[in-house]
């Protein structure tokens, strides 16, 4: 079956579990809200849904329910390849099923059909000032894909009809994500490659294509897929993934809603982390180790320097894990599987940070996990294979997070989630409640 017939069935067959529980048990307290929480980030208030894929603090991120190892491992391949199309693991992250090699195939077809970018939009990229920043031209780039939204068009025929609401984000969601990957190389090939541009190759998957386009080595056809496919999801809380749902939410449609998403994640607490880490690896470099090579004393104090000058260190830490992300461990293992890479004098003081970073941060004693997380290892693969201009990290982290976003807001029209909008309380709430011991109901 076709994955939009899957997905209709299955969202059809999901529906009556959502409606009982908000008929029936929508009073059912799950969670309660303290006053650190409400100053700090709402952090760990249980009021989001998704089943696309759930974070566990110790164990890491489930796509639906497997592992990232699981869920290499069940996928069909790409040709030639120990790593699964991103097409085959889309049409397991919308459907939860593992497709067969037929049904990617179908996708890899479909995906074709939708890459292509209206002129306009590289137009409005290319207006835009050489030095600014991609994720800037990425965001611009997907607004500028909103004059086709088909989700926008079905609102505004006087036809808009809930039920059938989720088909419309589901086609734009399925351009967009098409279609992102051949943004990003086309940003890539301006900004670093004097506008040498490579025209899409017909016979490739999305990974394989992307390599192809931003003129890589066959092997990277590999890393692609797989850092895609690592970025794509991480429950709906995190701000790239919250913000896309947020401004959906609002019925905008998913240009609008991802366009968003992705200037949350260009922050560096979000994704622009994986820039900073190389940023930091750079300047520790040459100012430690002109003369002398990286050590782990010598990387102990660049890391004391970094904390008590008021900032972070990127890569550490995380608002929901509490162990090494799996992310980072996947990618590790990667490094160390590829000849060459393992030896790499970069991967080797990436190695050494993970060696030496959570002893820093456990002593200093503020941050809840001292551990990596996934961009503190991903930049240095991006290295290796020779993409070593940094500020673009983010933006491959944004081709792959747009995965994850789409299928989350597919599912929620199809859901039909309401607009979001919590309650505030003020400051002089919160110190009466404080003073009279919590909030009298
Ligand atoms: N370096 C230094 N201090 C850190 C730290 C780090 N890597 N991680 C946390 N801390 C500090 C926080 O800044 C906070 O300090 P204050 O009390 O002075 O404000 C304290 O430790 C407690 O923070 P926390 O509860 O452990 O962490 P949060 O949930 O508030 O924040 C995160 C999570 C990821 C923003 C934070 O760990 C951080 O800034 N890490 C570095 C940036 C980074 O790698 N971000 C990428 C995350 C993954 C992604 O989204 O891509």
């Amino acid at each position: 079956m076709a994955l939009k017939e899957t997905l209709k069935q299955k969202i059809e067959e999901f529906r009556p579990r959502t409606t009982k529980l908000v008929k029936e048990f929508g009073k059912v307290i799950i969670d309660q809200v303290n006053i650190d929480q409400c100053i700090g980030g709402a952090r760990d208030i249980r009021s989001l849904v998704t089943d696309i894929s759930y974070l566990d603090p110790q164990e890491g991120i489930r796509f639906r329910g497997k592992t990232i190892p699981e869920t290499f491992a069940a996928l069909p391949k790409a040709p030639n390849s120990k790593y699964p199309t991103v097409e085959s693991f889309w049409y397991f992250l919308l459907t939860g099923d593992v497709p067969t090699q037929a049904q990617v195939d179908e996708v890899v077809a479909e995906w074709k059909g939708r890459q292509v970018v209206p002129q306009y939009v590289f137009d409005a990229i290319r207006a835009l000032p050489r030095d600014i920043h991609p994720m800037v031209m990425l965001s611009v780039g997907m607004l500028a894909l909103q004059k086709d939204s088909k989700f926008y068009a079905f609102y505004g025929s006087g036809k808009f009809n809930k039920m059938t609401a989720w088909e419309y984000v589901y086609e734009d969601a399925c351009d967009l994500v098409a279609r992102i990957p051949v943004i990003a190389a086309f940003i890539y090939n301006l900004k670093y490659k004097g506008d040498k541009q490579t025209p899409i190759d017909p016979k490739l998957d999305m990974g394989a294509n992307f390599a192809h386009m931003i003129g890589q080595s066959e092997e990277y056809k590999d890393v692609a897929r797989m850092y895609f496919i690592l970025h794509s999801d991480h429950e709906s809380g995190n701000v790239s993934a919250h913000t896309t749902h947020l401004v959906h939410s609002a019925l905008s449609d998913p240009y609008y809603a991802y366009s968003a998403g992705l200037n949350g994640l260009a922050g560096p607490l979000h994704g622009l982390a994986n820039q900073e880490v190389l940023d930091w690896t750079m300047k520790f470099q040459e100012k430690y180790c002109k003369n002398v090579e990286p050590t782990k004393e010598l990387i102990t104090k660049a890391l004391w320097d970094t904390l008590n000058s008021g900032q972070v260190i990127p890569g550490y830490g995380h608002a929901v894990l509490r162990k090494t992300d799996p992310r980072y461990m996947s990618q590790r293992e990667f490094c160390l599987n590829t000849p060459g890479l393992k030896d790499d004098p970069l991967f080797k003081v990436v190695a050494m940070i993970f060696e030496v970073a959570p002893g820093v941060l456990t002593e200093q004693g503020k941050a809840k996990n001292p551990w990596p997380n996934v961009d503190a290892q991903s930049g240095v693969i991006q290295w290796y294979y020779g993409l070593r201009e940094w500020d673009f990290y983010t933006v491959l982290f944004g081709v792959g997070r747009a995965l994850g976003c789409m299928a989350n807001i597919t599912w929620d029209r199809g859901l039909g989630y309401a607009i979001e909008r919590p309650k505030s309380v003020t400051t002089a709430m919160l110190e009466k409640w404080a003073a009279e011991g919590g909030r009298k109901f």
